[in-house]
Parts: C-alpha cells; sequence; structure tokens
C-alpha cells in the first residue's frame, strides 16, 4: 500500500471528548470515527487491525473444533419471552417494533437464538458434543458508552456455544475454551488473565472473565502476583483430551485472581502479603457454564443412550473482538503512538522515503515494497512528497512494529535503517538484508505461532482486506 493512495485521516489535535490513551490514538490515527454515542465507523486502518484480531480468533477457534457459523443482528422476541429474557434484560436491549407491529431486537447476545437452531436438528445425544460459535456485531444500550471502543453500544463479539450430554461434557467445553483463550490473547501480544467472576445476565456461577490489567481498566480486580508469571506459550495441545485442558485450567486459575463481584479478602489474605495485587483490568472475554438454564424452557433435550429424554448441558463464551484493539493499545503505546504486536499490526512494516522525487530512493524503496510483498508481508510506504519529520511522527502514531528508512545519502553507502518501534533502535543495513530480517522476525507469526507453522486452510478472513 502506497500511502498517498491511502485513506489515513491523521489528526494533529488531540480529541478533547477522548479520556483515555487508547481512544485518544485511535481516534488521532484514523482508525475510527464516531457516528453516534458508542457507534462507530472503522476506518481503513481500523478496519485492518480489527479483521487481524477476528482471524485471530477465527483460527484458534477452529483448531480447538469449534464450527463457525452466523445469525443476524435482528431477532424476534418470541424467543426471548419463552426464556423469560425479554422482561429480564432490562434497558440495555434495544427493542424494534417493525411495520406490523412484532417486537423485535437487536441482539445483545444469542443463547436463544442458538438453542432454537439446536432444538429444531438435533435430537439425539451421537450428535454430540458440539460447539458453534459466531463473530458477529452486537448492541447492548449502555447507559453509559465511554473510553471509545472499549464500552460502545453496538461492538463486534464473537459468541460461542456449546451442546453437551452431561455436565461433565460441558466442562469439558468449558475448559477447551479457556484454553483456546489463553491462546488467542497471547498470540495477540496480551497477557489476559482468567479471573472467577460473576455470571450476571447470562447466568452460571461457573464463570470465569479474562483480564488485561491496565490502570485505565473498568474492572477492581484481586490476585496473587504468581499469576502474571504464567504463559501458555508454544505447548501442544490435544483439546479432545480431558486430562490436558482439564491440567491447563488448573495452571492458570488455581491461585487466587477474582474480580470485586466475587472477591473474598478473608481467601485473599491467606496469600503472603508481598504477592497480594490490587489493581484494574479490562475484560476482553467471559466464559460460563450455565447447565440447562436455556435447554429446560427451550426444551432443546436429545434422547439419552438408556433412551431417555434429557435437556443438554449448555455454556457461552465471549470474546471483546472491537474491545481488543483499546486494550492492546492501553497495554502497548508510548506518548509518540500505538505499538503494535507482530501479530495483529495493520502493516508488517513502514518504508519512509526521506527524499521523495530522489531516482535512487524512489527506486530503492520500490524494490523494497515489492520484495517485502513477494514474501508475503504487507508493506506500507510514505511516498508523499512530506518532510521527514512528518512522516516519521505518522508512522510512530500509527505504530507499526518496524520501518526502513531509505535516503539518497545512505544509498551512497548501500544501506538503509531498520528501525524498530518498541526500542527506537535503528541498524544500518543493505537493503536486501533489511528485507530478510523483516521476513524473519515475522515467520513466527504465520499461521498461528511457531507451534504451527503451516498455513491454516481458511486465511480468506484476511487477505481480502
Ligand atoms: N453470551 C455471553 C458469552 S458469548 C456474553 O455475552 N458474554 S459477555 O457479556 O461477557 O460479553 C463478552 C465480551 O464482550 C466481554 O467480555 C467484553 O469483552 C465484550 N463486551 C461486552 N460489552 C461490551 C461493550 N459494551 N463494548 C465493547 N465490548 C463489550
Amino acid at each position: 500500500m502506497r500511502l498517498s493512495r491511502y485513506f489515513l485521516p491523521v489528526l494533529k489535535e488531540t480529541p478533547s471528548e477522548a479520556q483515555i490513551v487508547s481512544h485518544r490514538m485511535m481516534l488521532r490515527a484514523g482508525m475510527i470515527k464516531q457516528s453516534a454515542a458508542g457507534i462507530y465507523s472503522w476506518l481503513p486502518l481500523g478496519f485492518k487491525v480489527l479483521r487481524k484480531l477476528e482471524n485471530i480468533v477465527h483460527e484458534e477457534q477452529m483448531r480447538a473444533g469449534h464450527i463457525p457459523m452466523l445469525m443476524p443482528t435482528m431477532q424476534s422476541a418470541d424467543l426471548w419471552r419463552e426464556s423469560g429474557r425479554y422482561d429480564a434484560y432490562g434497558e440495555e436491549m434495544l427493542r424494534i417494533k417493525d411495520r406490523h407491529d412484532r417486537d423485535m431486537l437487536f441482539t445483545p447476545t444469542a443463547e436463544e437464538l442458538i438453542t432454537d437452531i439446536f432444538r429444531a436438528n438435533v435430537s439425539s445425544y451421537k450428535d454430540l458434543p458440539l460447539t458453534m460459535y459466531q463473530i458477529q456485531w452486537k448492541f447492548r444500550d449502555e447507559i453509559r458508552p465511554r473510553f471509545g471502543v472499549m464500552r460502545g453500544r453496538e461492538f463486534y463479539m464473537k459468541d460461542g456455544y456449546n451442546f453437551d450430554l452431561t455436565k461433565e461434557d460441558a466442562l469439558h467445553a468449558y475448559n477447551r475454551h479457556l484454553v483456546s483463550y489463553l491462546r488467542t490473547y497471547e498470540r495477540m501480544g496480551l497477557q489476559a488473565i482468567p479471573m472467577r467472576a460473576d455470571g450476571g445476565p447470562i447466568g452460571g456461577d461457573y464463570t470465569h472473565e479474562f483480564l488485561v490489567l491496565a490502570e485505565t481498566g473498568e474492572s477492581e480486580v484481586f490476585y496473587d502476583s504468581a499469576v502474571t508469571d504464567l504463559t501458555f506459550g508454544d505447548r501442544e495441545i490435544d483439546y479432545d483430551s480431558v486430562e490436558q485442558c482439564q491440567s491447563v485450567l488448573e495452571e492458570f486459575t488455581s491461585r487466587y485472581a477474582r474480580t470485586d463481584e466475587t472477591h473474598d479478602e478473608e481467601l485473599f489474605n491467606q496469600i503472603p502479603e508481598e504477592r497480594r495485587r490490587v489493581a484494574r483490568g479490562i475484560e476482553v472475554g467471559q466464559i460460563f457454564y450455565f447447565g440447562t438454564k436455556y435447554s429446560e424452557p427451550l426444551n432443546a433435550v436429545v434422547q439419552g443412550p438408556d433412551g431417555k429424554q434429557t435437556p443438554v448441558h449448555m455454556g457461552s463464551h465471549g470474546i471483546g473482538v472491537s474491545r481488543l484493539l483499546g486494550a492492546i493499545i492501553e497495554a502497548s503505546h508510548d506518548e509518540n503512538g500505538i505499538i503494535w504486536p507482530e501479530g495483529v499490526t495493520p502493516f508488517h512494516c513502514g518504508i519512509v522515503n526521506l527524499k521523495q522525487g530522489d531516482e535512487a530512493a524512489d527506486a530503492a524503496c520500490e524494490q523494497i515494497e515489492a520484495a517485502l510483498t513477494a514474501v508475503g508481508l504487507e508493506p506500507l510506504y510514505d511516498d508523499r512528497k512530506e518532510r521527514a519529520g512528518g512522516k516519521f511522527a505518522t508512522m510512530d502514531l500509527i505504530g507499526l512494529p518496524w520501518r526502513i528508512t531509505v535516503g539518497p545519502r545512505g544509498l551512497k553507502n548501500g544501506v538503509v535503517e531498520l528501525t524498530s518501534r518498541k526500542t527506537g533502535e535503528s541498524v544500518e543495513m543493505a537493503p536486501e538484508e533489511a528485507v530478510k530480517k523483516v521476513a524473519e522476525i515475522y515467520a513466527p507469526h504465520r499461521g498461528g505461532g511457531a507451534a504451527h507453522p503451516e498455513p491454516m486452510a481458511n486465511r480468506s478472513f484476511h487477505t481480502w482486506v
């Protein structure tokens, strides 16, 4: 991509309405534009990151054996009356009447709808276990939408639903989700800690929230500092293995880590004092096991091996995909702008031409652009006739992890400069060397991390953006 042909409406001024750094930077970097309170357009750069996150979520869900699908954003109220949630959900539900005066709503979550699909099509335990998920827009008429995409009214969410014959099977699905979420967030460059939480309007008392520690987080959290030493890393996991998934759950949830809703002062005080932490966090996901809460009222039953009809055991599992952009920026920025983790960056490498119009510099930039593209990377070439300072400021703001700087003076000595956005460190090297280096850096991010170098079959989610 050439910057002269792209749409990147960078703001010079810091927007006054934005209270937290991620919101400010998303607006300044031309990633989003508010269209109404808590409702945003995703401009090209923001959209690109959103698609990258979505792609990682898809890959990790499919790796865990979960099946993608898509349900509508508009639902009829009837199903929600059947489950008893139409009145119980309250003012957060956006209710709409169609021209025939029928009650409709914009989906805030989809337990009822998926249960209806299930009950219409599945009648035997032989078709279980089953987990399906979607990544779809949701609407919750939040009383106080704020912090940009962090607490929107319209937001993009992955919601998954498992159907199992027994509680035991459903808890394996729960554990599978926990493991897949750990992998998902790590690929995004985030540490998200599973914490004991409260079921809220979804229900169930078996639930964990995933929290990214950040001062601007909306949740108060209490934890044993030992939890922050845990990483999932590149380990191989067999998602069908009950023991393996259970042991990951135990490893990541046996230390004290709770949100304020479930905090227990007495238990907390049993942790050695130097490890007790009270902090704030951003909730980027939540998993639930709620048993037969929806299958009973909606009559989602299967015939068991004993021939008896039995309601299925269910859980639901969400990731706040649009909120994750804010969370990643809160966790990774400096005073000059965003610092994208390599796994989610909108472009892999910036190319800055210090003297646009100089024959040698233009030719070198074009060659570097072509070489990076040839190895499957997406560079963003700043080919505008602008001062170098302005080009650097834009690159720093939009946060590409690597930048290759090309100028006539360096080229006379056969070198360009490769700069890390994170450390600010620059190294001079031949243009081919710089391309090779950048290709090596990104190699582990192809197809899901170092343990899984082969590309997944489903690449279409990001290639078209
Ligand atoms: N049905 C369940 C699981 S699929 C559910 O809706 N869970 S949830 O309410 O916890 O939402 C899942 C995730 O969506 C949350 O963890 C959070 O990251 C994100 N989310 C929730 N509300 C908002 C909002 N107003 N703005 C942005 N993201 C949100």
